[in-house]
């Protein structure tokens, strides 16, 4: 599957109102939608969403801002989606991340920071199915 990636719009910047703009940056950069839902995630889904940090510090934070309010997860479909799309987000820390990118653009902070990508295929594909039941991709 290299040819799709996952994704969230997270709380902060459904908050801040930019899920049409960041939708509108995906969509005109070459992505195609194929799937999209509004929801919001439960702290035992938080927590298995990000099973692979449970050890960082930053865990219980990341766990308390991603259940904080709504988010707009999406399963996205381009070549070579996972790294076109992590190139289009930008570096985890907003303050490093390139101009242009939707985080140099729209997120706040290391913690806050808008926008998930799927760092490999692989997760790409278990992410999406977390989220998405085969039904719910068009
Ligand atoms: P990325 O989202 O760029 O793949 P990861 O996988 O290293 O970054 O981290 C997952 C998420 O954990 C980040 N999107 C961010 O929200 C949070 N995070 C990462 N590093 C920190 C940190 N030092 N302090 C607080 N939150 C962090």
């Amino acid at each position: 599957m290299n040819n799709r990636t996952f994704t969230m719009i997270k709380p902060d910047a459904v908050a801040n109102g930019h899920i049409g703009a960041i939708l509108e940056q995906i969509t005109s950069s070459g992505f195609r939608i194929v799937a999209l839902k509004m929801t919001q995630l439960t702290v035992q889904d938080a927590q298995e969403f990000y099973a692979i940090h449970s050890e960082r510090p930053f865990f219980g934070e990341l766990v308390a801002f991603m259940t904080s309010g709504p988010i707009v997860a999406a399963v996205l479909e381009k070549d070579n989606a996972v790294d076109d799309f992590r190139t289009l987000i930008g570096a985890t820390n907003p303050a490093e991340a390139a101009e242009g990118t939707i985080r140099k653009k729209f997120a706040t902070s290391m913690g806050e920071n808008a926008v998930h990508g799927s760092d490999s295929d692989e997760n790409a594909a278990i992410e999406a199915a977390f989220h998405f039941s085969g039904r719910e991709h068009f």
